[in-house]
């Protein structure tokens, strides 16, 4: 592993290639229960390029009233499906955190799909890390500090690469500029899955 910054560290290739098959197939179980759905910006309804959907007792979801966390999908109404053992060994293994994550989002990324430099401030319990898996084509992620005008730095996130963000790292602004085209061949039409793991919730 690699340490980046202050708790923000990297893995490059956590997941070896039988095991990101393994993800792939409970990811594509997950999406057979809970479509991937389109969100949208509060206010405007600008539609996001990245579709969405999540496993665990809770789901990020964002439309024209805002995001937030909730324990069914917006379209199907049906409670998230479980998360994979999988991505709870990871957890285990990578947060150092005394408690399972609530929340499984599971992003995809079609090839020109991006995400907006943004906080991820929708929990409250922010002593827990936030883990996460990439799976597909290699995505080029930015990262800059706490405040919108820090400067940035990118890393190349491939298929199989665990990253972690905690401490002080919790909060930092981040984003996914684009994807590198015809880097995987793990999924059959390319594209990219990215699951981040969260801890919601304040523990009981
Ligand atoms: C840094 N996802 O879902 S993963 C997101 O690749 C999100 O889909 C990106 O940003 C993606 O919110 C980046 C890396 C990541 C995830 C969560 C973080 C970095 C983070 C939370 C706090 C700080
Ligand atoms: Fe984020």
């Amino acid at each position: 592993s690699l340490p980046l910054a202050p708790g923000l560290t990297y893995y490059p290739d956590y997941l070896d290639r039988p095991a990101q098959e393994r993800l792939l197939a409970a990811l594509r179980e997950i999406t057979r229960q809970a479509p991937l759905f389109t969100p949208c910006m509060p206010r405007t309804g600008q539609p996001f390029s990245v579709r969405m959907t999540n496993g665990g007792r809770l789901g990020w979801v964002s439309d024209v009233n805002g995001y937030r966390y909730q324990p069914t999908h917006p379209e199907t109404g049906r409670p998230w499906p479980a998360m994979p053992e999988q991505v709870l060994r990871a957890w285990e293994a990578l947060s150092d955190y005394p408690h399972p994550p609530d929340a499984c989002l599971i992003n995809f990324y079609e090839p020109a799909a991006r995400m907006g430099m943004h906080q991820d401030r929708d929990e409250e319990e922010f002593d827990a890390p936030v883990v996460s898996l990439s799976l597909g084509d290699t995505a080029v992620f930015r990262y800059g500090g706490l405040e919108r005008r820090d400067p940035t730095r990118s890393v190349r996130l491939r298929s199989g690469d665990a990253i972690v963000f905690g401490g002080p790292a919790r909060l930092i602004y981040h984003g996914i500029d684009r994807l590198v085209p015809g880097s995987s061949d793990l999924l059959p039409q390319g594209g990219r899955l990215n699951l981040t793991l969260r801890k919601v919730g304040k523990p009981l």
